[in-house]
This record gives structure tokens, C-alpha cells and sequence, in this order.
């Protein structure tokens, strides 16, 4: 029973938990069933897919972390957002339309937990506690909060992402206005590099993992993928693979040691680590602590699931699974992000409403993360304005009828820092992929991603292609329309050569 005026709105508009991790890729969420699902189960997340629906092609509009942040909250590429590198990209426009805003203004209690990564503190939130620390990125241990935009908060007790659990559960719990609906942004710092697990889970994982197929990738014929930077090979640093520093080393000496390794120098733990098994030794590292990460995720997102059970609030609440961009776990080699080859342009995203949305249903349309903002404002009830970029997919998650797009456009800028990746524009279909690498080279790649799916044969140019090659380039061209983003090959270079320092920052040594 209800006696507030208002009340009435506020039982039907349903609570939303988004909940997003970083850098989480989609074969390491044990729902896909993708090639880590058996050997690193997560089960909480899963139960949000076995509750709700799956979506299998959701992607990113431009797959770094502040760009796809910014595009999640205004349901805008990035050049419209204005939010497109985050290495010396200036900060977010925090004064323009998103969905966090529009939702308040619905009579939404709004609240962002964690990670942020836009520079300027986070507005359209009735509590924020963002970190702040480590350029935006903050750390894993000794994380810096920002409360409110105003109050510094050193926090030494937990675990960057037990310590978010703790935040938002203390939130719902104490701190917010019960009389009306929420909207908690729930965001983790990881599975993000330098891959540091809370210590509980440190045992995890005794067992090598298998390599993904394409780990011996040689780039043939992808001259943009051959001159990357963030081969487990030869990227990956001292830090990454927790070597410790001898003692007695100044804080800069000590960051030097730790960064060892990123530009290509080579080192070894032991001189008769060599060659593959040098790099089955990173990859072991690396991929161990990476899903030790995802494995902390995992339970914050149970104790979250089971805190809405045991309140009541699970009927009318939604809950979104997603992370700001995929990752490499070892396929092409790799680790890191930014490419539009699936594990870096394909996001995981599964949603629940168990009012509305039937259980253990799957989606494969092809979504965008821009797709968010509207859909999330339409199963609230509220209006979405025209000048929003993507489509809301609530029809779909009714289960009613719906005109899904016939191919996402993509676009990256942030280069040559960090990993060396080529700006490229990009448009998938679902069945064909064509890139273009413009900044520096003017090269072509298209994948047929049915019969090649790892995307390693590139058929650019090859006879029987022309007209599918045709046919992309023209889609692309209207996409560029559409979105705004037909400007000249020259504009988009200065956009990757725009310097503009944050105001945030930091010795980050
Ligand atoms: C840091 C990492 C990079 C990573 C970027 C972007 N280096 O700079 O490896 O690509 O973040 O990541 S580190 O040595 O500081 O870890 S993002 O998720 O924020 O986009
Ligand atoms: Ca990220």
C-alpha cells in the first residue's frame, strides 16, 4: 500500500541495476558457452541470462574505455559525444544530455559505484563514488574515490571490487530514497590490466589453460594487425606479470622496472625461459590472473543478485550485465582491446526483468552500445529524444515485433598510445566485415565471418569479392550519413591528433 503522491509511478517503473565490468570478454562469460566457459565458470553472471535474455551480438561503438562509457551514457558515437580517446582526449562533456539525467528527471534516484574514467565528475546522480586514482582508472588495492564530486576517500580495506560491492549494497541499503524508483550504475575497475585479483583468489586456477587458435597468429596479410603493440609476446610488462623489483629502488626506478616490457624490450625471469615457452609463461600469468579478476566480478555480482532476492526487489528490477569493451585472452596473441575484430568489438550483454522479460531466452540481433540509453529509458517509461543515435531494443526483449539493423558501423581513433592500433572505420553485417585503416595506410580487410570466423584470411581485393566489397563501401558510406561521421579522411586524422590534457591527473609511476 501506498499513500505518497507519486507512489503509484514509483511501483510501476522498474529499479535497473547495469551492472559493467572492464574489459570483460565474451569467452570468458561462461553463459556464451565460448571456448573458456568449462574451464572459468561464472556462474552469478549467468544466472542474469538464465533469468533473462542473452544477447549474442552486441557491440561497441569505438572499443576503448571512456569512448564507450560516453557513448553508453548519451546513446552517441563518439564523435558526436565528443568523448573519443582517452589518452589525452580532454574530458567528458559532463554538461550534455544522458541517460542517467533523463532518467531523474522521470522520477528516477540515480547513483554511479566505481569505475567512471571521464575525467569530470559524473553528473545526472543523486550519489556518486567514482575512482580517481591512476588517471581515472584506479587501482586494485588503495583505490581514491571521489564521493559526490567533493570528498576524497583513500579507501585501504578491500579489494578495488569488494570494495564496490560494499558501496553499492551500503546504498541501497542506507542511503537512498526508498520512496522512489533506482537507477545504480554499478561498475567495476575489473578485469582491467594490470589484472591484480583479490587474494582469496589467488589459488584459483592451478591448472594451465589451453591457448586460443589463432595464439601463433603471424598477421598475414592484415598489415595494420602486424605492426600492433600488444602481443603477450612482446608487450606485456614487469607489472603485468607481477615480477617483483629489487629492493631498494626510488618510486621512479621502481615505475621504470614495472613498465619494462611494453615497447617490445626483451626479458626473461629465468634465461632458460626462451621463445614459445617464454610466452606460454606470460600467456599462463596473464590469463590465470585475468579470470582470478573476472572470478571477484563474478561474486560481487551474486552478492548483489541475492541482496535483491532477499529485499524484494527482484521482480521489479532490471538487471544489465555488460562491460565497457571485449578483450583479448590470447586470440591473434593478444591482450588488450581496440580492434574491430570480434574479442575487442563484441560485447557481452545479458538482461533480466522477470516481469517482462521471458527466462532463458536468447537474442542475436546486432546491437550497439549506444543501443542502451534509449532502451533503458523506454522500459523505464520515459521519453527518448530524437537526437539519440541508437534504437531502443525493448520490443525485442518483449519478445514482440521488431525491424532489427542490417549491419553496425564502428570507428576508432586513439593512436599510436597505447598498443599501436591503426584508426579505422568499419562496417559488419553479421556475415561480412570490412575495415579500413586509414591514419598512416590506406588498407582494406574483409572477412567473411561464417567460414573464417577468427577473421585471418583477409579477401580485400581477392576475385569474387567485388561486389560484396561494393556493396560494404556504399553501406558504409551511408552509415557515415546517418551518424554524422562523413567528414574527410583528414578531419578524422586531427581528431586522432587532437592533444588535450585532462584535467585529472597524476604522477601515475
Ligand atoms: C592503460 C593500460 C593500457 C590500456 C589502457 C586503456 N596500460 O593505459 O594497456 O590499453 O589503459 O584501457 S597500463 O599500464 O596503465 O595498465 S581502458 O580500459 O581504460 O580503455
Ligand atoms: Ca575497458
Amino acid at each position: 500500500m501506498c499513500f505518497f503522491v507519486g507512489c503509484e509511478k514509483a511501483e510501476k517503473q522498474p529499479n535497473i541495476v547495469f551492472i559493467m565490468s572492464d574489459d570483460h570478454a565474451v569467452s570468458a562469460v561462461s553463459a556464451y558457452q565460448d571456448w573458456l566457459a568449462e574451464l572459468a565458470p561464472t556462474p552469478n553472471i549467468d544466472r542474469i541470462a538464465q533469468e533473462g535474455m542473452l544477447m549474442h551480438a552486441t557491440y561497441n561503438t569505438n572499443s576503448i574505455c571512456g569512448p564507450s562509457r560516453a557513448a553508453i551514457l548519451t546513446g552517441k558515437y563518439s564523435h558526436i559525444n565528443g568523448f573519443f580517446k582517452n589518452e589525452k582526449g580532454g574530458d567528458f562533456d559532463a554538461s550534455q544530455q544522458t541517460f542517467p539525467k533523463l532518467l531523474q528527471k522521470a522520477g528516477y534516484q540515480t547513483a554511479v559505484i566505481g569505475k567512471w574514467h571521464l575525467g569530470t565528475a559524473p553528473t545526472g546522480f543523486d550519489y556518486s563514488k567514482v575512482m580517481v586514482n591512476h588517471g581515472g582508472q584506479g587501482t586494485y588495492f588503495d583505490t581514491v574515490f571521489v564521493e559526490n564530486g567533493n570528498d576524497t576517500i583513500l579507501e585501504t580495506e578491500r579489494h578495488s571490487t569488494a570494495q564496490v560491492a560494499h558501496d553499492a549494497l551500503k546504498w541501497l541499503t542506507k542511503k537512498r530514497d526508498k520512496s522512489k524508483p533506482f537507477m545504480l550504475m554499478y561498475q567495476f575497475k575489473a578485469p582491467h590490466r594490470p589484472w591484480t585479483p583479490n587474494p582469496k583468489f589467488q589459488d584459483l586456477y592451478t591448472e594451465d589453460f589451453p591457448h586460443h587458435e589463432t595464439f601463433n597468429d603471424t598477421y598475414e596479410g592484415r598489415e595494420a594487425a602486424s605492426q600492433n603493440m600488444l602481443e603477450i609476446e612482446n608487450h606485456m610488462n614487469r607489472r603485468d606479470l607481477k615480477i617483483p623489483p629489487p629492493p631498494g629502488l626510488k618510486p621512479w626506478q621502481e615505475g621504470k622496472y614495472y613498465r619494462y616490457g611494453n615497447n617490445g624490450e626483451f626479458w626473461t625471469p629465468n634465461d632458460t625461459l626462451q621463445g614459445a615457452a617464454l610466452k606460454n609463461w606470460k600467456y599462463q600469468r596473464y590469463i590465470k590472473d585475468y579470470l582470478r579478476c573476472v572470478a571477484g566480478v563474478d561474486e560481487a555480482v551474486g552478492q548483489m543478485l541475492d541482496f535483491l532476492k532477499e529485499n524484494g526487489l527482484d521482480e521489479n528490477t532490471i538487471v544489465v550485465y555488460t562491460s565497457d569493451q571485449g578483450f583479448y585472452l590470447g586470440e591473434h596473441g593478444w591482450f588488450d582491446k581496440r580492434w574491430m575484430y570480434e574479442p575487442s568489438f563484441r560485447m557481452p550483454f545479458m538482461i533480466k526483468y522477470p516481469k517482462k522479460i521471458k527466462a532463458g531466452t536468447q537474442n542475436k540481433e546486432l546491437l550497439l552500445n549506444i543501443d542502451f540509453a534509449p532502451t533503458l529509458l523506454d522500459l523505464a517509461g520515459a521519453e527518448i529524444p530524437n537526437d539519440i543515435q541508437g534504437d531502443s531494443f525493448k520490443p525485442q526483449l518483449f519478445g514482440e515485433n521488431y525491424q532489427g539493423r542490417d549491419a553496425v558501423y564502428y570507428h576508432y581513433y586513439e593512436y599510436p598510445y597505447w598498443h599501436n592500433v591503426q584508426p579505422h572505420y568499419g562496417v559488419s553485417t553479421g556475415k561480412y566485415k570490412l575495415i579500413h585503416y586509414y591514419y598512416d595506410m590506406d588498407e582494406w580487410e574483409l572477412f567473411d565471418l561464417v567460414e573464417d570466423k577468427n577473421e585471418m584470411h583477409n579477401l580485400y581485393g581477392k576475385t569474387g569479392y567485388e561486389e560484396i566489397t561494393a556493396t560494404l563501401k556504399q553501406k558504409i558510406k551511408a552509415l557515415q550519413v546517418q551518424y554524422k561521421d562523413d567528414m574527410s579522411l583528414d578531419e578524422m586524422r586531427l581528431m586522432t591528433d587532437m592533444v588535450v590534457e585532462r584535467v585529472y591527473s597524476e604522477n601515475t609511476n
